[in-house]
């Protein structure tokens, strides 16, 4: 397998400065989540380092995979947010040669959840919403929870990304409902 420097190196080249620091930030908050919580530190490095890996694709790069590789094709109805981590996994595994299902799993989730998430599908979810260089209202907050309880984080993010977009009137992706009636409304 591809050692630290080059996976860093190949992600770097996909992104623009800004996000590529964001990426670095995650993997700082997973593997330090991944330490407390008794999850691997490699495969949070992996998975962080590479969950944005797709996000700078253009639009039509993502339409032809969905469509080449057999993905849902309901998700032609979405965009880039939600794109880039489910049908973001295409390219890390193509293109990065990472076979590891559950870092695969835990990129595909890191953006809407699910309702059934691996110790470190919550880890890069979690880091996602709170590394260093996030800030926005409850952000503090999200940083003290998930100090203490990890499932408590991720419900508290749920709960935080849901207002967000019926706030800003955005469809919500049904995983994402998913992912609120499970860790939030703990239903089902
Ligand atoms: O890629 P990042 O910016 O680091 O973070 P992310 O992958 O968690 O979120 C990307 C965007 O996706 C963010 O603006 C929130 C948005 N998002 C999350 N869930 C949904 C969503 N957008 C829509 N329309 N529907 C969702 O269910
Ligand atoms: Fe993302
Ligand atoms: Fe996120
Ligand atoms: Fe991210």
């Amino acid at each position: 397998a591809m050692d630290r420097e080059l996976l860093m190196q190949k992600v770097q080249m996909q992104m623009s400065e800004k996000r590529f620091k964001h990426v670095l930030g995650v993997e700082e908050t997973a593997i330090a989540l991944a330490n407390k919580y008794g999850a691997s530190p490699e495969k949070a490095s992996i998975a962080a380092l590479t969950h944005d890996y797709a996000k700078e694709r253009n639009d039509g790069e993502f339409q032809l995979v969905i469509r080449r590789d057999g993905f849902d094709l309901e998700l032609l109805k979405w965009n880039n947010a939600i794109w880039h981590g489910i049908v973001g996994v295409d390219f890390v595994q193509r293109e990065l040669g990472i076979d590891d299902k559950e870092i695969l799993d835990a990129i595909a989730l890191h953006t809407t959840g699910a309702a059934e998430m691996s110790l470190l599908a919550k880890i890069i979810y979690v880091a996602d919403f709170i590394e260093p260089g996030r800030d926005f209202p409850g952000v503090k907050e999200a940083r003290e929870i998930a100090l203490i309880n990890l499932d408590d984080a991720v419900a508290y993010e749920t709960k935080h990304t849901l207002a967000y977009l019926i706030e800003q009137s955005k469809p919500v992706y049904p995983k994402t409902i998913e992912t609120y009636n499970k860790w939030v409304a703990n239903h089902g």
